[in-house]
């Protein structure tokens, strides 16, 4: 998969050459671009924002550098990602469909925000995306989030596949607590289930634990879950 990423900020994305993000890149699963928007700004100041237009208080970014950087960078076949706080939450179900796609740009705006008409009119398809209900100072963050999110996804950078299919909200659920050595510590003992070696058992306590931790965490995607999929659970057990 190829990225590009627009910021006036490139040094923010240094994490990204670390760890398993880093080892995507290095084996080439992951080719990464990280561009500074000044680039493509032509006056002396290397301009990118100004003031609204209507008023009120901070800073707007201009059009003109973004659409030359979308000439550099981007064709018809991109997908822009333009992270925002007025995007649409961004959940698993949208780092799976990021995750097949070719080629993904991604605008990080600062200040108030980007101009208007360069979303309106960018030559490939927009998404704004928005990582929750508070705001950040720019994109930059939210983007390092969602190559997270993304690039975990990608076949070949996950060891065991296994733990994509397992793993919180991949069903629409919270994912049951895990326990390592030692059985007991500072008093307390992993669950007898885990340790009896009855994988049906730990299956189905994994499930319940999994929907008892869902309904009282987050009450909103246990009232999303298909109810005959907790019948389910009832017939297993
Ligand atoms: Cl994706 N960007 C910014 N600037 N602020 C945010 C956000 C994104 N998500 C929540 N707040």
């Amino acid at each position: 998969m190829r990225v590009d990423i627009i910021s006036i900020f490139p040094d923010y994305f240094s994490p990204l050459d670390l760890s398993l993000i880093g080892k995507a890149r290095g084996t080439g699963l992951l080719d990464l671009s990280v561009h500074d928007l000044r680039t493509w700004t032509s006056d002396v100041h290397r301009t990118v924002d100004d003031s609204p237009y209507g008023g009120g208080p901070g800073m707007v970014m201009r059009p003109e550098p973004w659409a030359a950087a979308f000439s550099a960078v981007a064709s018809p076949s991109s997908l822009l990602v333009v992270p925002s706080p007025v995007g649409k939450p961004f959940t698993q179900a949208d780092a799976a469909a990021l995750a097949a796609q070719e080629h993904l740009v991604f605008a990080c705006g600062r200040y108030e925000g980007i101009d208007q008409r360069v979303l309106d009119s960018a030559p490939m398809p927009v998404r704004e995306v928005s990582l929750g209900d508070y705001v950040l100072f720019g994109g930059e963050v939210a983007v390092i989030v969602i190559m997270e999110a993304i690039t975990r996804l990608l076949p070949g950078v996950l060891g065991n596949a296994d733990s994509l299919t397992e793993e919180s909200h991949s069903d629409g659920l919270l994912e049951a607590p895990v326990y390592t050595k030692p059985a007991s510590w500072d008093g307390l003992d992993v669950p007898e289930v885990l340790r009896s070696g009855d994988h049906g058992k730990i299956a189905r306590w994994r499930r319940e634990q999994s929907l008892l931790r869902t309904a009282t965490r987050r009450p909103d995607l246990f009232e999303a879950y298909p109810p005959e999929k907790i019948g389910k659970l009832d017939r297993a057990a």
